[in-house]
């Protein structure tokens, strides 16, 4: 009988190149996966998660939410940001510090300068959600990277390539990951598995992503 001494400490932080333009920060946020949850309840204390619907009139099964001046929404009329949550008619809150500092600190530690993030796009999967390929393209700057943050349970994250014929890759995203994507990786196709089931210590039966934007 032997004791596994490190089974349960935590991966130690490392960047990883994925494609051209994008680099996983494995455990870049790990120490912060609390405080960032904390600021998660407060945003969606005032903006609530909820299941948007597709311009085409489907349920997305990821709840979201947004803080920072623009949120993007969908609905009926198509995608976009805007300044109100359409919920409540209000401003989305405001974006937390510390969700502006690490968005800041991923993006330089990955080449980008000075990336300040007027977006934040609050994802909640619950066993069962996934999210289907499709790019991000309703930002105006496409040489402003997008900074994503995952937090609790782990997904199997799909990337491909420009079209959305092509084979996608596949990675797990565990809690504190953070993935950078600038430059041309900008405008890859990319999605997230269905979500399996699982509970985790700090965000329960959920996963949660953050998605840092230049919007405007
Ligand atoms: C690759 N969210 O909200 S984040 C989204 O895990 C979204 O919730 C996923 O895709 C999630 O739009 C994935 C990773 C991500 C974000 C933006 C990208 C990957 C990207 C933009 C270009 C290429
Ligand atoms: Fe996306």
């Amino acid at each position: 009988m032997t004791f596994d001494l490190f089974a349960d400490l935590p991966a130690p932080p490392s960047r990883e190149p994925i494609t051209e333009g994008a680099v996983l920060l494995r455990a870049f946020a790990a120490g912060e996966v609390r405080e960032l949850m904390q600021a998660i309840d407060a945003v969606i204390a005032q903006a609530p998660l909820r299941h948007m619907q597709t311009p085409g009139g489907f349920r997305m099964s990821v709840a979201m939410s947004n803080c920072g001046q623009y949120g993007w929404v969908t609905d009926r009329r198509g995608y976009r940001y805007q300044h109100e949550d359409p919920l409540s008619g209000h401003p989305w809150p405001g974006m937390p510090a510390a969700f502006t500092q690490l968005a800041a600190r991923a993006a330089q530690e990955a080449g980008f300068a000075n990336f300040t993030p007027d977006a934040c796009l609050v994802n909640r999967y619950e066993p069962g959600a996934r999210m289907s390929l499709h790019q991000d393209k309703n930002e105006l700057d496409m040489a402003q990277p997008i900074v994503s943050v995952s937090l609790g349970l782990p997904a199997t994250f799909m990337f491909g390539g420009m079209e959305r014929s092509e084979r996608p890759r596949r990675m797990r995203l565990e809690s504190g990951d953070v993935v950078v994507w600038g430059g041309p990786a900008r405008l890859l196709f990319h999605g997230v598995d269905i979500l399996a089931e699982g509970e985790h210590p700090l965000t329960g039966r959920c996963r949660y992503n953050l998605t840092f934007r230049c919007a405007r």
